[in-house]
């Protein structure tokens, strides 16, 4: 028997740091997964949208329709991948467009068995949709590139308050009361130290299929405006992990943790917090980083 493919809605900051356009990528190329919904996230949401529909129109996926969210302080949007989208409008998409975002989502959510929401940026969208639409948010599951447990970034010892929650701390707070089916996170303790280099990364750059290809572009535009990053091996790809999780969890260290989100943005155990399905750690580290690779390439 065929499994049925999981309906997604996903919510990206798309457009600052790079891994969301890896994850979108890596989505659009699992065949468990069917791309439903991109909802904009964040800082200047129509400029993310514009970005989001460039990507998709680009890879041959305008069927997908697409939300412009809440926009936010917009001193907190680095317009990275600008110069790629150009002159790119959002009437230049041949998909739907949807200038309220967060009803256009709700109607999707309303009207989608079983649902799966992924979040890879700051909440505030999502904490609209749990704040208009209670009653469809107790139908789907939620997963998120979220928090830190016990691990900072490229496997630092120590918790922090992580970008995504503390770009909006009491959506965060917010979502974690939703009455969601499941909720399940990727902390900077799984995702924090994902790259794809060595041979991986050169089997990336030789492939020309239009995926890793429009990746491959937005990376160099990017890649300009961040000169830290190494020349031969991609930034680390924390969103990636929020992907993997909607389809499988078998290469991961999962736990049930009660989860709480403090005033200052740390997430802390406690008895009285949301039960989480978390992925603390690696089963199998390498293993991952093939099957992100061939995904991304298949
Ligand atoms: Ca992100």
């Amino acid at each position: 028997m065929t499994q049925l493919r999981k309906n997604i809605l996903l919510d990206t900051d798309i457009g600052t740091d790079i891994d969301d356009t890896w994850a979108l990528g890596l989505l659009l190329n699992c065949p468990e997964l069917q791309l439903g919904f991109v909802l904009a996230a964040t800082g200047d949401t129509l400029y993310r949208a514009r970005l989001t529909c460039r990507i998709l129109d680009e890879i041959g996926h305008s069927e997908v329709p697409v939300g412009v969210g809440i926009p936010t302080d917009f001193s907190r949007t680095a317009r990275r991948q600008e110069a790629w989208v150009g002159n790119y409008q959002l009437g230049d998409y041949p998909g739907k467009v949807h200038q309220d975002g967060i009803q256009a989502a709700g109607e999707w959510l309303r009207s989608t068995e079983d649902a799966t929401v992924i979040t890879i940026g700051p909440l505030t969208n999502v904490a609209a949709l749990c704040a208009r639409h209670p009653d469809l948010i107790s139908r789907c599951h939620l997963i998120s590139m979220l928090g830190s447990i016990a691990r900072g970034h490229r496997d630092a010892e120590g918790v922090i308050s992580e970008y995504n929650v503390c770009g909006d701390i009491r959506g965060a707070q917010a979502v974690f009361k939703a009455p969601w089916k499941s909720v399940t996170i990727t902390p900077l303790d799984s995702c924090g130290n994902i790259i794809l280099a060595g041979e991986r990364y050169q089997r990336f750059l030789a492939s020309n299929r239009p995926i890793p290809r429009c990746i491959r572009e937005n990376y160099s535009v990017w890649r300009k405006l961040d000169a830290a990053s190494p020349p031969l091996q991609s930034s680390v790809l924390f969103d990636t992990v929020a992907i993997y999780l909607a389809f499988a969890e078998e290469l991961l260290v999962m736990r049930e943790l009660c989860i709480e989100i403090d005033d200052a943005g740390f997430m802390r155990k406690t008895a009285a917090g949301r039960p989480v399905r978390t992925a603390l750690d690696w089963k199998d580290k390498e293993a991952y980083l093939d099957l992100l690779l061939e995904r991304l390439i298949a």
